[in-house]
């Protein structure tokens, strides 16, 4: 099977969540990286079915929504919980990490630094706050539920999507390269942290995150 996975050469987590349970699965993939402003063709010659990436093209076939994709690559990857309700867990944690995403993907279109700020520093004291208190008791939920055997992972013992997404989009809002959003956003929330540390602290991760240190 021919996988290539467009999407710009970025560790943003859409992707990366993707491109990482191919890698922890050894499962190969070509990537092809759109130029900025490439988008409209791309959908106008039929490779993005909704003009969005990423996508996933599956021996030729674009397969379109992080969701979708992620859990492909996860199945071909090995890395999906056999329990259809641990998988289905997993989905729902990658489904709120789009929720969360969208909440900020508006102010990435506001140009003025001032008010993309100022539309920043709103959610961050309301719906962002509210979502990441969500996400906090979830992940809590889920370590409680898997105990001691669970080894620091969400669903089934092992690694899943849904520590990537989360860990995924807590390092892109820990960066401090969001303007308006604090670095020490998710310092109060122990689970998220507990998560995100288990991840980055992972080996094979680690081996995967170095290709863009170079
Ligand atoms: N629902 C889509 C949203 C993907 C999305 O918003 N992708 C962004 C880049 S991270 C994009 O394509 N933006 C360009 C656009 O929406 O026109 C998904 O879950 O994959």
């Amino acid at each position: 099977m021919q996988l290539t996975l467009i999407y710009p050469k970025f560790p943003f987590w859409r992707a990366e969540i993707c491109r990482l349970a191919l890698h922890l699965g050894g499962v190969p993939f070509e990537e092809s990286h759109p130029a900025r402003g490439a988008l409209p063709d791309l959908e106008r010659d039929g490779t993005l079915p909704y003009g969005q990436i990423p996508v996933l093209l599956v021996d030729g076939e674009p397969l379109a929504q992080t969701g979708a994709i992620a859990r492909f690559c996860a199945d071909l990857a090995g890395l999906t919980p056999r329990d259809p309700l641990l998988a289905a867990k997993v989905d729902e944690l990658v489904d709120a990490t789009t929720d969360v995403t969208n909440l900020l993907s508006p102010t990435m279109r506001i140009s003025d630094l001032a008010e993309r700020i100022k539309a920043r520093e709103a959610l961050v004291a309301g719906p962002l706050a509210q979502w990441l208190g969500r996400l906090d008791r979830a992940a809590g939920r889920a370590l409680a539920r898997a105990g001691a055997e669970g080894d620091g992972w969400l669903y089934g013992g092992h690694v899943t999507l849904a520590d990537l997404a989360l860990w995924g989009l807590l390092k892109w809002l820990k960066a401090g390269t969001l303007d308006g959003v604090p670095a020490t956003l998710i310092d109060p929330h122990p689970h998220l942290t507990a998560v995100f540390e288990r991840v980055a602290a992972h080996e094979p991760v680690r081996a995967w995150m170095r290709r863009y240190e170079g």
